[in-house]
């Protein structure tokens, strides 16, 4: 039975359609750089927003309509809604979808029930990603939802709970192998703490970093050869979470000899959070080989939370997109909307309107990147403004050929530093706009 009986396949219409059902910027085999779009992207949906999202907010109940859940806890609803979902993901055209164990199957009275019932749902997936050939993007575990992980899951207080922790994403690793995952990410959920007073930050970051290192050696232990993925986030549920941002996550797996086994899974909103740019956040991660995946989705300008919206701000997307081509794209990572629709958008044909929307929003981005990229629009100013490091004492600076006295001579016989120039800055912004009004 069909979940989204009035809901076509869409299709690629350009962008003088009006069909709301139809990509107007997404073309899946256009190719850009000398890749399809749909390689660029590798887009994914998630299934927590978009399959177990009620609309509840911390004022009122669910208000979403999803004809195809019975509302139970039970395997056998839990197994019909991944036939939902994979109807979704096939009528979007999106190649992946991505899952934490708690999301796809539901919790039991013990880990081992929960095994189980894991085990019941990933049959019906397995079946599903053969029949459609969608495929997992990442798999990653619920450690913040059940209350034994209210002091967090791998940074608990509790040392039992921690071994919980570990089981459950022995298990999770165990079925993104199964469904040939090809990442899995670690988010830190309640991995922080609320107030220094009673937390023993040093050895809460001892034991994150023990606990990576027991998944990396589990992986190799089973074959699983997918990419590590840490995803940053500052604050919320935690008042102050340890992987903060890339900056932070990359000092933590640098200290700890876990960089070789970890890159990052970069979210829009979580950036912002942190006080960055999401363009910020890329270019940092990229600087430092460790861009591995996205979670597409943008805050409100207004709203201080992690309001997980659906993307279609040409301007954010085209930035995303030209320092993702800069830095090489996303390899076995892509564009998973981690991105839910408003609790006032309670109708499943919403989940499609917002889809569509935001893929056509980012394929938009990816040509205006593209574009800037071909006429070297940006590197054309950046080139100029660095001009004084490609010879004389700069060169000499950048090659490690002179020391603090050397420098004391140039300067001393030279008097003064050559004259400063305009940074440009409006300028470039007015080039910006002429790309995204020509594309
Ligand atoms: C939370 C968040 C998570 C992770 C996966 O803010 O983004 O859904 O993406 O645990
Ligand atoms: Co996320």
């Amino acid at each position: 039975m069909s979940a989204f009986p009035e809901i076509p396949t869409i299709q690629y219409e350009g962008p003088q359609s009006d069909n709301p059902l139809a990509f107007r910027w997404y073309n899946p085999e256009e190719v850009i750089e000398g890749k399809t779009m749909k390689d660029h992207f590798r887009f994914s949906i998630v299934y927590w927003h978009t399959f177990r999202g009620t609309g509840s907010d911390p004022f009122g109940p669910g208000t979403a309509v999803r004809p195809w859940d019975d509302g139970t806890e039970s395997v056998e609803n839990a197994q019909n809604r991944a036939r939902a979902a994979f109807e979704l993901f096939e009528k979007l055209q999106a190649p992946y979808y991505a899952f934490h164990d708690r999301d796809v199957a539901p919790e039991g009275n013990s880990l081992k029930e929960s095994n189980a019932h894991f085990d019941a749902v990933a049959d019906v997936l397995a079946e599903e990603q053969q029949r459609s050939g969608v495929k997992l993007l990442w798999g990653t575990a619920n450690m913040f939802s059940n209350p034994r992980f209210m002091h967090g899951a791998a940074t608990t207080c509790n040392a039992d709970v921690f071994a919980f922790a570990a089981a459950q994403v022995k298990k999770a690793l165990e079925v993104t192998h199964r469904l040939g995952g090809e990442n899995y990410v670690f988010w830190g959920g309640r991995e922080g703490y609320q107030n220094l007073y009673n937390t023993d930050m040093k050895r809460e970051l001892d034991h994150l970093a023990k606990f990576f290192h027991m998944a990396v050696d589990y992986a190799k232990e089973i074959g699983f050869t997918g990419q590590f993925l840490i995803e940053p986030k500052p604050k919320e549920p935690t008042k102050h979470q340890y992987d903060s941002d890339a900056a932070a996550c990359l000092n933590f797996l640098r200290a700890y000899d876990l960089t070789d086994h970890f890159k990052l899974n970069l979210e829009t909103n979580h950036a912002t959070l942190a006080g960055h740019t999401m363009m910020h956040e890329l270019d940092y991660a990229g600087a430092q080989g460790a861009l591995g995946s996205i979670d597409a989705n943008t805050g409100d300008l207004l709203l201080g939370w992690d309001t997980d919206q659906f993307a279609t701000d040409y301007y954010l997307t085209t930035q995303m997109m030209y320092y993702i081509l800069k830095h090489g794209g996303l390899g076995s990572g892509g564009v998973n909307f981690d991105a839910k629709v408003r609790r006032e958008s309670f109708e499943p044909i919403d989940l499609f309107y917002a889809h569509v929307g935001s893929m056509d929003a980012y394929a938009k981005g990816l040509k205006i990147a593209a574009a800037m990229r071909a006429d070297n629009a940006l590197e054309n100013y950046i080139n100029d403004r660095y001009s004084s490091w490609d010879s004389g004492i700069g060169a000499k600076i950048e090659a490690g050929e002179v020391n603090f006295a050397d420098l004391e001579t140039y300067m001393l016989e030279k008097g003064d530093a050559d004259e400063n120039q305009s940074g440009r800055q409006e300028l470039i912004e007015s080039v910006v706009n002429r790309y995204i009004d020509r594309v």
